[in-house]
């Protein structure tokens, strides 16, 4: 036998085959590339892709699971969730059927590759063939019949193919886990496939099924522009880092740790990098930028050189550009991605983050910030800490503050708990006043904020980390949004903590709708007043609780802080999924970042909280930067 002898499959078969051949490495450990394939059946699926993934678990059972999803998007943000929590080394293939179930799947790419997770998509296509066009669900395009719905996802894919004919099949499955194993270019990946073709049969090489790993790298920094980010960093007297998901997802905390005790640099975390270092770290600031810490922003205010790490530097890591505001501010940003370490036209390192951390320090032995400058931040850090130690316990009544969840949810969580969130008020205060022990304990989506990622999401983060307690926190929006995947937990016994804050609307949108003159205009849940006409009558009389409880989870409804220590005592003991419903007071600020977000106000108005918001507005842009300056 050799590898060209022939096997007879057809073009779902061998897909199929194909995935669960795939291993990832890195750092000698070698794993499955995929943990099995989410999917929900249509005519676009069920006949190719269904009856592969039958065969498969009949003959070869667990080679690639199929898991049952209630909703497209849903699936692909546990597939999402999951590679995040395994640092994308892992993941799961998502199909779908043709037209709404491919469709549904494109805010899921998206979410994937802004935050740069690997996801397999298979929607199924139109027929290659067209016996008889257009077929259900078939979108026709006038401008030519090759095009489908589902060159929508090319734009939200890294990597995007349509599977026209079966000989086309290797060259696309081969480019597609490339494109998944690579640290710089990962996220979606699309393989569209025609309805026909995938029940199509054909002679394959038996080589193409062999046991196939794909080596993920950790490129070195090229030795010149080490030398040029060294200089950079030698020269600063305030240095801060900028520590994002690339420090996690290249497993460098200790190298960060490590590089930052030796030059005495103070490290402030992103949304993804939150839990580079633990939060009582001696130099650790913890949350920079719109939702930070006043500790990491008044460090940020003042550093001379920042060195991001393994960040993308969106608006809300610097605030808007209004961060840094040193005149003379410069960057050395190491990342893999070469169109993130030129960002804020930084000194580029382009590496893996704990290669280069490695080299980093190397190259700067015996070099550190100035005395006592370490210890300015670390004032700062406790001054911080002590605000969140009040927030945690304001004892707000009549109803708690959102802040006094998060320091319950923490306390219960533990070491060895993650968090999960994406969408809401609770992204920002979490961001501020979690208390993180571990890298992978803090897992808020925060590249695409998308509700309603948080409960599949989460699920996604049990199904890659079985052994520890996942708290999903969740608002009632959000909830209301995207709930369904509890039946998925319920179904394979996953167990998921759910958190549900109920507010009765978007209390998040609602504050930044006040902050630019909108007031709060439809961001409450409420009745249409029969008198005024508008949606300012009373709250409407929804119950999450009971109908998440109609779904199959055990609920607990607490009605104090003290009520939701003692459910989350007990849902510790519970063997499934477990909802915790707590009603909050939305008008409690949490403790301020003393930091910008730009967010545009009408320029000319007849309402006055407008016109005054716009005045506001245009005095904050006044301290906008533009981070052109060349690197030295
Ligand atoms: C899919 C999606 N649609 C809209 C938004 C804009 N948005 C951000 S937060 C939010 C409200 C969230 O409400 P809820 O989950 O109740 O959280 P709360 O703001 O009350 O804390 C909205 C509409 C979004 N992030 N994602
Ligand atoms: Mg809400």
């Amino acid at each position: 036998m050799n590898g060209d002898d022939p096997v007879r499959l057809t073009v779902a078969q061998a897909i199929v085959r194909f995935l669960a051949a795939q291993h990832s490495e890195r750092d000698g450990t070698e794993q499955p590339l995929f943990a099995g394939c989410f999917g929900i059946f249509g005519h676009g699926n069920l006949a190719g892709l269904g009856q592969a993934l039958l065969e498969a678990e009949l003959k070869t059972p667990g080679t690639l699971r199929y898991y049952q999803a209630r909703n497209e998007q849903a699936m692909v943000h546990a597939a999402a969730g999951f590679a995040r929590m395994r640092d994308r080394l892992a993941t799961f293939a998502c199909t779908s059927s043709v037209g709404p179930g491919a469709t549904n799947m494109i805010t899921g790419a998206a979410l994937a590759t802004i935050n740069r997770l690997p996801v397999l998509l298979l929607p199924g296509d139109v027929f290659a063939t067209r016996p008889a066009p257009p077929v259900l669900q078939e979108l026709e395009y006038p401008g030519g019949y090759d095009v489908s719905v589902n060159d929508a996802f090319r734009p939200v894919s890294v990597f995007f193919d349509r599977i026209w004919r079966p000989e086309q099949l290797p060259s696309a499955l081969l480019g597609a886990m490339r494109a998944l194993t690579d640290p710089a270019a990962t996220g979606a990946v699309t393989l569209a496939l025609p309805q026909d073709v995938q029940t199509e049969a054909r002679d394959w090489p038996r080589a193409l099924f062999a046991r196939r790993v794909w080596h993920v790298p950790r490129p070195v920094p090229e030795p010149a522009a080490l030398a040029r980010a060294a200089g950079v960093i030698r020269s600063a007297a305030r240095p801060v880092i900028v520590a994002g998901g690339g420090v996690i997802y290249s497993g460098a905390t200790a190298e960060l740790a490590a590089f930052a005790e030796a030059a005495g640099i103070p490290v402030t975390e992103t949304q993804a990098g939150k839990g580079s270092l633990p939060y009582d770290h001696p130099l650790a600031l913890g949350a920079i930028g719109s939702t930070g810490t006043t500790a990491a922003n008044r460090m940020a205010a003042r550093a001379d050189v920042v060195i991001g790490i393994g960040t993308r530097y969106s608006d809300f890591t610097t605030a808007s550009r209004t961060a840094f505001a040193d005149p003379d501010v410069r960057f050395v940003n190491v990342n893999v991605a070469a169109a993130d370490a030129v960002k804020l036209a930084g000194t580029a390192l382009v590496a893996d983050a704990r290669a280069a951390l490695t080299a980093l320090a190397g190259a700067l032995a015996g070099w550190s910030a100035p005395p006592g400058y370490a210890q300015e931040a670390r004032e700062l850090a406790q001054a911080w800490d002590q605000a969140v130690g009040r927030a945690y316990a304001l004892g707000h009544r009549p109803l708690p503050a959102q802040s006094e969840v998060i320091g319950a949810v923490n306390d219960a969580a533990g070491t060895d708990g993650v968090v999960v969130c994406a969408a809401g008020s609770m992204p920002g205060e979490l961001h501020r006043l979690w208390r993180t022990r571990d890298p992978k304990g803090y897992h808020v989506e925060y590249g695409y904020s998308c509700m309603g990622y948080e409960i599949a999401g989460g699920l996604g983060v049990k199904m890659a980390a079985p052994g520890r307690e996942v708290f999903v926190l969740v608002g009632d929006g959000s909830y209301l949004m995207m709930a369904q995947e509890l039946v998925t937990a319920v179904q394979e016994g996953i167990k998921i903590i759910v958190v549900l804050v109920q507010n009765h609307g978007f209390a998040s949108i609602g504050g930044l709708s006040e902050t630019v003159g909108a007031e709060r205009f439809g961001t409450e849940y409420r009745y249409r007043d029969a008198r005024s006409g508008r949606l300012d009558g009373g709250h409407l009389p929804v119950d999450l609780a009971a109908n998440a409880e109609s779904l199959g989870v055990r609920v607990f409804r607490a009605q104090t802080i003290a009520g939701l220590r003692a459910a989350l005592s007990q849902a510790a003991g519970e063997p499934g999924p477990v909802l915790v419903h707590i009603e909050t007071d939305p008008n409690v600020p949490a403790p301020a970042s003393e930091a910008w977000w730009d967010v545009p106000v009408a320029e000319v108005a007849d309402l006055e909280p407008t016109r005054r918001a716009r005045k506001d507005y245009e005095a904050a842009r006044q301290r906008q930067r533009t981070y052109l300056q060349p690197p030295p």
